[in-house]
């Protein structure tokens, strides 16, 4: 097994007894307490869920490993004359809260390069996938596809397995799964968008700059772009749709496959990981209707129009966030380190200029500032990835990392299956009503 599996192995059982001795001190101690509101809102401020990889500040946004974005950018591995980090060397540090040493990366590397191979009736189940099909559809079913290589529900149906191994066999299929995702990914670009014209993977480039290879954008600031890009969208805590649906599938001991399958659906959403797509809308058609060098003014009407027909201004407000996301500050670094003068690149800058004052006035919105999504898209558009329905894939290749991550950590945890109550309007009036 490589390191990762043998790091793993020693740090199990110590981590498992730092969780019991938890327990015990700290078992009946009382997190936070549950309104009527929050259980109908959405549970916003309810920390009813132990996921360890990362924690997620209001204000200064999300740690992995208790690490903020610039310090992962400062510590992990980079590329060649590189300045972003690479995620093989993220995964080291979600699943082992160290930095991993070069020969630790390097094995990462090389297991997810042996793992990565897509077989034949893979490629030909997507390259069957009907065009018309979304691509985070095409990619939920092709992981769904995939879950015929689950060694956990082999083990397990075979009665092979008992709970102390199941964090060992949800290893083989997360590491697998990783491997695999990038490829299964760049086939269904290209598939949906270039006539199915496959590339084949590059084993002398990283995971991220394979993917950008394998996509067919293969400059050395796209690489960059996508390293960037797939390490910042890792993990943002447990609580979030794809993490949180994740975490909650697995819990029943569905296997990675059909637990990511689940979570992919949730980031499908268009208020979750589908914002990116929906940001470069929303700035195309703001630029069809105002033209180029947009006024403040106009862009605050196009603003206030958005918002009274009802609808949301993409890539703003955030469920936890409470300012701007430092992920979107990663991005606008990335953007004027390299790229010189892109109008949507601008135009973004503009926004975070005028939008936030403007959401300001709009008392029921919580956090005016901007979310990761509101960068992303710009900077793969700069890059000639025009189709934006495919941006939330890029996202969900990067999510994969924090999920499985805690996958393998719930398992490894022994947690048992996720069962919340649930309280009816019945149930409310009877309990808080006049007796
Ligand atoms: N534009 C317009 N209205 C907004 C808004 C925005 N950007 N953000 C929040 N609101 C509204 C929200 O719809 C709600 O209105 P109603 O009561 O009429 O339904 C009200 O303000 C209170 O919402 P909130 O408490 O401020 O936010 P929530 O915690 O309910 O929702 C988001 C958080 C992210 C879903 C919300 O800010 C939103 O819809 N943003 C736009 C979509 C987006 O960018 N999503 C991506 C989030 C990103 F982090 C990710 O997951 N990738």
């Amino acid at each position: 097994h490589g390191l990762l599996k043998k790091r793993m192995r020693e740090l199990v059982p110590v981590k498992q007894a730092l969780l019991r001795d938890v327990r015990k001190r700290y078992g009946s101690k009382e997190v936070c307490k549950v309104t009527v509101d929050q259980a109908i809102g959405g549970m916003r401020n309810v920390f009813g869920l132990f996921y360890d990889a990362s924690l997620l500040d209001a204000k200064t946004g999300i740690t992995m490993r208790d690490y903020n974005i610039p310090e992962l950018q400062e510590y992990l591995q980079k590329a060649e004359n590189g300045h972003e980090p690479l995620p093989e060397a993220l995964f080291w540090l979600l699943c082992t809260g160290d930095f991993p040493s070069e020969q630790e990366f390097a094995d990462v590397q090389q297991e997810w390069k042996q793992r990565g191979q897509l077989d034949s009736e893979t490629q030909r189940f997507i390259l069957s996938l009907p065009k018309t099909a979304h691509p985070m559809t095409m990619l939920s079913q092709t992981l769904l596809f995939l879950q015929k290589d689950s060694q956990f529900q082999q083990a397990y149906d075979q009665g092979k397995v008992s709970k102390p191994q199941y964090w060992e066999y949800f290893y083989e299929d997360a590491m697998d799964l990783l491997a695999k995702i990038p490829r299964v990914s760049a086939l269904i670009y290209r598939h949906k968008y270039k006539n199915g014209e496959i590339i084949q993977a590059d084993d002398n480039l990283d995971w991220a700059g394979n993917y950008a290879h394998m996509l067919g954008y293969n400059k050395f600031e796209v690489r960059e772009c996508l390293r960037g890009y797939l390490s910042i969208h890792a993990d943002h805590e447990g609580g979030n749709v794809s993490a949180h649906t994740t975490h909650l599938v697995g819990s029943a001991l569905a296997d990675p496959y059909l637990s990511y399958s689940a979570g992919v659906n949730g980031l499908a959403g268009p208020l979750h990981g589908l914002a990116n797509q929906e940001v470069l809308k929303w700035l195309l058609e703001m630029r069809e209707e105002l033209g180029d060098n947009i006024s403040n003014e106009k862009i605050q009407d196009y603003v206030l129009t958005t918002i009274r027909e009802g609808r949301v201004i993409p890539g703003y407000g955030h469920a936890v966030l409470r300012y701007t996301d430092p992920r979107f500050i990663h991005q606008k670094e990335f953007a004027a380190r390299h790229i010189k003068d892109d109008p949507l690149v601008n135009l973004t800058a503009q926004c975070y200029h005028v939008i936030p004052p403007v959401l300001k006035t709009i008392g029921k919105i919580q956090n005016p500032w901007p979310n990761v999504d509101a960068h992303s898209g710009v900077l793969l558009y700069h890059y000639g990835m025009r189709e934006f329905q495919y941006y939330t894939v890029v996202f969900a290749v990067s999510r994969a990392l924090g999920c499985m991550a805690n996958l393998i950590w719930s398992r490894a945890f022994g947690l048992p299956i996720e069962r919340p109550g649930s309280i009816t309007l019945r149930w409310i009036e009877e309990k808080f009503g006049e007796n």
